[in-house]
């Protein structure tokens, strides 16, 4: 067996602390199953290779614990895995995932009802014995449907960054293998889609023993197809993963037939047709006699139809083409433009590292300037500050911005809008600090009228600098919220406020449409980790994705600017507060 990496050990880590969780077992014992599985996601070094003692000083992570990280490594399993998986079948975990559905639901459902599966509840839906079930009532049952229905219609996705990664390590092994042979990452990973529906990768050269090498890839849960030109495998983690080989005369055809989008490929082709000349993955051709006009590079079939190449970023038939073909394409945000990050928290308040360790984390990354933005008393699970805990933490913010060298710490917090669009603090503590974010994170289901007016309240108190993660929603599990955006990033527009686009894996919100819309209506971006650990600081790498598919260029970024530039561009430096309000 090969070894297991972090996150498969991980998973085995968490699938125990949820399980335990629906035996009703001790809640610290729950907790550090999950503490130790967020441990070994998160540390960089494989899990596989270290022994007890070493791992006895991963956080999190005791002399119990890592015996049982080391049973795992060495057998995919542990002991007290085993007996829980004999007690429950290993399906009625995805009844847990589910939206919005705890453990008590589910112990509930598998006690009275034996369902056990998605499939067993949604026939116990159909059926109507749901709704017979003592404690569950039509608001529990029209919420499970709800998740049910979400769930199904996710199924088979995944996030961006978890399928780029997957990519990426997939693409390391076969290139490694067979290094005579170009491997990329094609289909919607390359384009940067949010989320992802499965792998693709492309092979350009000659190899007579590449699908085999592919299908032997130590991930490789089934075959699901195997050719000479094209193969298809499951890869652990619920990955299709699909290879296809062409000769390298035709690397740049088969590059840009399989990043697509297909729509984008479709208005390709007929532009092709337009002018006499037939596109596929192997080439370009003039149709009357067959000549062939291009294949080996993708900018050449670009060219050869008289426009400028187009980032994958852009390839989504949304207007790509025609600005192409004017050669005013936006010249787009690069990683290396960032120079700032404007939402990260602490032990303070929900935050794995302290202040400190963020601070030099953060200097290490190369950033020239943050904000520390810790929650506000509203979110009082993660431990959210009060005025008084606010202003103490923004002198010892500043206090340790005399101190070091290399990098600007901005004092802020992110601030809670309230349901009725009131900020969590006064303005009096608001206007004592550097910069402020405003948020929501209640209150999620207002309709559109009242959440959108909720919004534009924040906006309009002068001390709000940026919105965070606008619309609220989870990726392949919760819906934005009912915010009209046009009318959210007018009022941004008319305030100098700027939208943050959120880089949390599976938030990235705004949504690169929203962006666009909002930079379109003169708003101003942020791109921001909202890094709630050390490590979660480079997640930033997806907002810049999400600006570019947004179409953004470095201008529409505040936090490319240097430091002095950016702080005097922020609302509250900006014009007397008189004018602001
Ligand atoms: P996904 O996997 O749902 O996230 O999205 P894609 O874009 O990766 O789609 P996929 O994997 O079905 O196909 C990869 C690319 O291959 C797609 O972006 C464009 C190209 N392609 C697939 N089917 C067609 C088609 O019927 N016509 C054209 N023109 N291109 C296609
Ligand atoms: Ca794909
Ligand atoms: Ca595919
Ligand atoms: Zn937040």
């Amino acid at each position: 067996m090969a070894p297991l990496d972090n996150l498969a050990v991980a998973r085995i880590l968490s699938d125990i602390g949820d399980m335990l969780e629906l035996k009703g077992e001790n809640p610290f014992k729950i907790r550090a199953y999950r503490n130790a599985a967020d441990s070994v996601a998160n540390n960089p070094e494989p899990v596989a290779g270290v022994d007890a003692d070493g791992l006895r000083k991963w956080p999190g992570i005791g002399k119990d614990l890592s015996a049982k990280i080391i049973e795992i490594c060495q057998s995919g399993s542990c002991l007290i895995h085993q007996e829980l998986m004999a007690h429950f079948p290993p399906t009625l975990l995805d009844l847990l995932r589910l939206q919005g559905v705890g453990p008590k639901t589910v112990a509930l459902l598998y006690n009275e009802l034996r369902i056990a599966s998605l499939e067993d509840l949604e026939a116990a839906a159909t059926s109507g014995r749901l709704r017979e079930l003592k404690g569950m009532g039509a608001r529990k049952e029209a919420l499970l449907l709800h998740a049910l229905e979400e769930r199904k219609r996710h199924a088979n996705r995944h996030l961006l960054a978890d399928a780029a990664d997957t990519a990426d390590k997939l693409v390391e092994y076969l290139q490694a293998r067979v290094p005579e042979v170009a491997f990329e990452t094609v289909g919607s990973v390359r384009r940067g889609s949010e989320t992802c529906g499965d792998i693709d990768v492309l092979a350009s050269g000659s190899s007579t023993d590449l699908m085999g090498i592919f299908t032997s890839y130590h991930l490789v849960e089934r075959i699901l197809g195997r050719g000479d030109t094209k193969s298809s495998v499951l890869i652990r983690g619920g990955y299709q993963a699909d290879l296809r080989l062409v000769g390298p005369e035709s690397r740049g055809a088969a590059l840009q037939y399989f990043t697509g989008s297909k729509q984008h490929n479709i208005a390709l082709r007929d532009r092709a047709l337009e002018r006499g000349l037939r596109l596929n993955e192997y080439g370009l051709y003039r149709a009357s006699d067959e000549t062939r006009l291009g294949g080996d590079t993708e900018d050449g079939i670009y060219e050869a139809l008289g426009l400028s190449w187009i980032a994958p970023e852009l390839r989504e038939h949304r207007g790509e083409l025609e600005s192409a073909a004017e050669h005013r394409l936006p010249e787009l945000l690069q990683w290396s433009d960032l120079r700032g990050d404007l939402h990260m928290h602490t032990t303070e308040t929900d935050g794995k590292d302290d202040l400190e360790t963020m601070v030099l984390a953060a200097r290490d990354q190369g950033l020239e300037y943050i904000a520390i933005t810790d929650h506000s008393k509203a979110l009082a699970m993660a431990n959210g500050l009060d005025e008084t805990r606010a202003l103490a933490h923004a002198a010892r913010i500043r206090d340790l911005n005399r101190r070091i060298d290399g990098i600007h710490v901005l004092a802020g917090i992110e601030c809670d809008i309230l349901a009725d669009g009131s900020m969590d603090l006064a303005d009096d503590c608001l206007a004592e600090l550097d910069l402020v974010i405003a948020s929501v994170h209640s209150a999620l289901r207002q309709d559109e009228s009242e959440m959108t007016a909720r919004m534009v309240r924040a906006i309009e108190n002068p001390y709000v600098d940026i919105v965070a993660h606008p619309t609220t929603r989870a990726l392949l599990r919760r819906e934005p919220s009912k915010v009209n955006v046009d009318q959210l990033a007018r009022a941004a527009a008319a305030h100098g406020v700027a939208l943050e686009i959120n880089c949390q894996i599976d938030r990235l919100d705004l949504s690169d449409v929203n962006a666009r819309l909002a930079r379109e209506r003169g708003v101003k971006l942020v791109i921001s980790s909202d890094a709630h650990s050390r490590r979660a600081l480079a997640v930033k790498k997806w907002g810049v994705v999400v600006a570019r598919r947004a179409w953004a260029a470095k201008q529409d970024v505040l936090n490319t600017l240097p430091f002095e530039e950016f702080r005097a561009s922020l609302r509250r430096n900006r014009t007397p507060q008189a004018l602001q309000a």
